[in-house]
């Protein structure tokens, strides 16, 4: 049987899974987007429904801003033990409130989580490990990777923590996990970066705290230096099935252009594991990963597909929509003939909390499309669509007033580069945006219906990249309103909202 890779598309890093009987639940880091920690659900490893956040309180969290593209939750891992799921994540806040490491936990996996607690122990990328024995691990990185025993109840370290591994020389050995395989501790871990370099190692011991032998075979999965057209796989996680067969989800990157470059953010990938006869992992395809892989897949479970339009009349936001730091109350509110947003001061070049509802651009190909009602009454008031990297690489088409005229334009901020590029009269307050991708460009267009869109403007995808915007989230596609140094007198309407992905999405092929 084949499958395809991403098995969640769009930015979607550093995912970490466990079972539960015939259940997978699985968890992504998500840096200053909020709700934070997406998390999916799936019978069969490769169709993923989401079914909520780990985090969706401001109680829980507080997101650092000003720092784009690099704050807030990195690399959770999830566990389930006795009945409870625990999550154990860092929120990278340069010294604000809630920097370090927390542990949260939930009886019902569709329910809401607990308040943090905060762990006293140092670095990035924390794990757990359940022995049989019943006592608990904490994993992490700081420098090398450590190891130290924890209260699962109060989060307080037991006795001495102790680095068990530096790995095999790359940069940057991260995202640690353990397993206790037959007669094995086994430490996965990720090294090289989470760039083109990036590969994970293995090590394993009779005991907890080592000594660790690494694998012979190291780097036990890459992608580097080959054609694929995965790049940077890494981070990755393992879970056995009902079966006894050994899957891992990890992270990888689509390219596009050449120097490579992305701008989906990291994806979510499968690949099966086996062992050889020294008890070492195969990861994947003798070590790599494609997008097409052959697999004795579980019997397939896909869920009920979403219509392509979301009209908000659900009552709640879909899970896939998200605010940029934490919410701030009366900047989006959901009424029942659409979404309401009511811009503040804050433009969107800026790295502060503003009228900004997005989701994530998840294939290279797509059009998205929303309509807009929004009468600018002062100068500057904007409101619009906009695909967003971080507060310096965005590009947008808006209803705004210059000048005195109401005007709809198509605006380019790429670094300290920032451009109206079209600029036309338009007397109604109601219009259709559209913004559609691909490898190359993203194009805008408006009209009164979504059956007559006139093209207004376009720009290359290559500057909104990781490559050319930095660090470690993936792109957006947002609605936003501002009053760009005051405060908007008008509220913009968005009464819905479609996405139209074009690529093959993820499926079996017999
Ligand atoms: C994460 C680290 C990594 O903490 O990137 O690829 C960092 N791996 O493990 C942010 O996702």
């Amino acid at each position: 049987m084949k499958y395809m890779n991403p098995i969640i598309p769009g930015m979607h890093p550093d995912p970490t899974i466990c079972r539960v009987g015939e259940d997978f639940y699985l968890v992504n880091s998500s840096f200053e987007y909020f709700p934070a920690l997406p998390l999916f659900h799936s019978k069969d490893l490769i169709h993923w429904e989401q079914i909520g956040h780990c985090i969706t309180r401001n109680s829980q969290l507080t997101l650092r801003k000003g720092f784009p593209n690099c704050t807030g939750t990195y690399a959770p891992t999830i566990r389930y033990n006795n009945g409870i799921f625990y999550v154990v994540c860092t929120n990278v806040a340069y010294g604000g409130a809630d920097e370090g490491n927390f542990l949260i936990w939930t009886k019902d996996i569709y329910g809401e989580w607990s308040d943090p607690i905060f762990l006293d122990l140092p670095g990035i990328d924390p794990s757990l490990f359940f022995d049989e024995d019943g006592k608990v691990y904490y994993i992490g990185a700081y420098g090398e990777i450590f190891v130290s025993q924890i209260d699962i109840a109060t989060g307080k370290a037991i006795g001495e923590r102790r680095n068990i591994w530096a790995g095999t020389g790359g940069n940057d050995p991260e995202g640690p996990h353990m397993y206790h395989i037959g007669d094995w501790y086994y430490l996965f871990i990720s090294e090289g970066g989470t760039e083109y370099g990036h590969m994970l190692t293995v090590a394993r011991s009779k005991e907890v705290f080592g000594p660790y032998e690494a694998c012979p075979d190291n780097p036990v999965l890459t992608n580097r230096s080959t054609s694929l057209p995965i790049k940077a796989v890494g981070h990755a996680d393992l879970v056995q099935d009902n079966r006894g067969e050994w899957w891992a989800v990890c992270l990888g990157i689509r390219t596009i252009g050449y120097p490579f470059k992305h701008n989906l953010g990291r994806e979510t990938m499968l690949l099966k594991v086996q062992w050889d006869k020294e008890g070492w992992p195969i990861m994947g395809d003798h070590g790599t990963i494609g997008i097409e892989m052959e697999a004795d897949c579980l019997p397939q479970v896909p869920f009920k597909k979403k219509p392509v339009r979301d009209y908000f009349a659900q009552g709640k936001l879909d899970y896939v929509w998200n605010s940029l730091y934490n919410p701030v109350e009366g900047l989006v509110s959901l009424k029942e003939d659409g979404i309401y947003l009511v811009g503040n001061e804050v433009g969107l070049s800026e790295k502060d909390s503003l009228a900004w509802l997005g989701r994530r651009q998840e294939q290279h190909t797509f059009v998205a499309r929303t309509h807009l009602t929004f009468d600018p009454i002062k100068e500057n008031e904007e409101a619009g669509l906009t695909i967003y990297m971080n507060a310096s690489h965005h590009y947008e088409i808006a209803l705004t007033r210059l000048e005195g005229q109401r005007v709809i334009i198509v605006r380019r901020s790429i670094g300290s580069l920032w451009k109206i590029e079209a600029m036309i009269p338009y007397e109604k307050d109601h219009v259709v945006l559209e913004l559609a991708g691909n490898e190359e460009w993203y194009t805008f267009g408006y009209g009164e219906k979504e059956t007559t869109i006139n093209q207004l403007g376009q720009g290359e995808t290559a500057y909104l990249t990781t490559e050319v915007g930095g660090r470690f989230t993936g792109n957006y596609i947002a609605l936003y309103a501002t009053g760009n140094g005051s405060k908007c007198e008008g509220k913009a309407k968005f009464s819905w909202f479609e996405l139209e992905n074009k690529e093959k999405e993820c499926k079996i092929q017999e």
